[in-house]
């Protein structure tokens, strides 16, 4: 059984790579040579694919993608799965659900996820509290990411309100209540446009994968967003890019620029 975050440093350091590529495709904005094929969808995430896998530590397929297109977009998404597990196997594949519900929900969710997507690993909100989440963690080798500050500007609202008993960010009550629960299959997610936050998430986390997305068409920071996410072993950490990768002229020459700035702040 390979656990996640052995899949994702190994790939880390074969690709010297902290970049997850998001496949988040939209038929508005992929170019017209795709939409001939008969499935535009997986042909797109094809080439994208073709284009990065030498230099990605991971891939992000963001579900809400292909249920925008209804049963046709989930067996676009099923093909790109297959895909990546065929020829790729050694790339970890992150399926973006952003998922949170009670228990007994949550464990249809899980299985989904795991059994039917065999996805490497997920995203959950953690809100609902312990319960709501366990139903992922007992899949052992797999990871759940626990989303904690989204990249968002409206997450100050109340993702930043302060709450008692030590009037603490409630993100971070909420991170603190989740570093004692001691599973070695959580990762955490706070986006590159919040490197204070992220700072003090690695902090309370110092070994597990954090997942920054927001570098890219989001404008995240990226240069502060590696020095506070990175942890001591210069891994552990997973810059998803989505939209400024894969809609560039040239996908390849943008991951290459993408991977090297981030590598500059890495070794610092
Ligand atoms: P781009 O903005 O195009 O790079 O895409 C960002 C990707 O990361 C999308 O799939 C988002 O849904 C996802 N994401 C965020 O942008 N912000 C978050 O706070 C959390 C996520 C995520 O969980 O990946």
């Amino acid at each position: 059984m390979i656990m996640f975050r052995a899949k994702l440093n190994k790939m880390s350091k074969t690709n010297n790579s902290l970049i997850c590529v998001g496949l988040d495709p939209d038929l508005e904005k992929i170019p017209d040579k795709f939409k001939s094929n008969p499935d535009p969808i997986f042909s797109f995430n094809k080439f994208i694919i073709e284009q990065t896998h030498d230099l990605v530590c991971a891939y992000k397929p963001n579900i809400a993608f292909y249920e925008a297109y209804g049963i046709d977009g989930l067996k676009s998404l099923k093909k790109t799965m297959e895909y990546l597990k065929e020829k790729y196997p050694e790339i970890p594949i992150i399926l973006d659900a952003k998922r949170g519900d009670i228990g007994n929900t949550a464990e249809r969710y899980a299985k989904a996820i795991f059994e039917y997507w065999q996805a490497d690993a997920t995203t959950v909100f953690p809100h609902l509290g312990k319960d709501s989440v366990l139903p992922y963690l007992k899949y052992k080798d797999k990871c759940t990411i626990l989303l904690i500050k989204t990249s968002n500007p409206d997450s100050e609202v109340f993702q930043n309100l302060k709450v008692e008993p030590n009037k603490e960010p409630y993100y971070l009550v909420m991170a603190k209540e989740i570093s004692k629960w001691k599973y070695d299959n959580v990762g955490l997610m706070v986006g590159a446009t919040y490197p204070e936050e992220l700072d003090m998430v690695r902090k309370l986390f110092p070994n597990s994968p954090i997942l920054a997305p927001g570098i890219g068409a989001q404008s995240g920071q990226a240069g502060k967003a590696v020095k506070a996410g990175i942890d001591k072993k210069r891994v552990n950490l997973i810059c998803n890019s989505s939209r400024d990768i894969i809609y560039s002229k040239n996908p390849r020459q943008k991951a290459i620029e993408t991977r090297d700035m981030l590598n500059k702040f890495r070794s610092k």
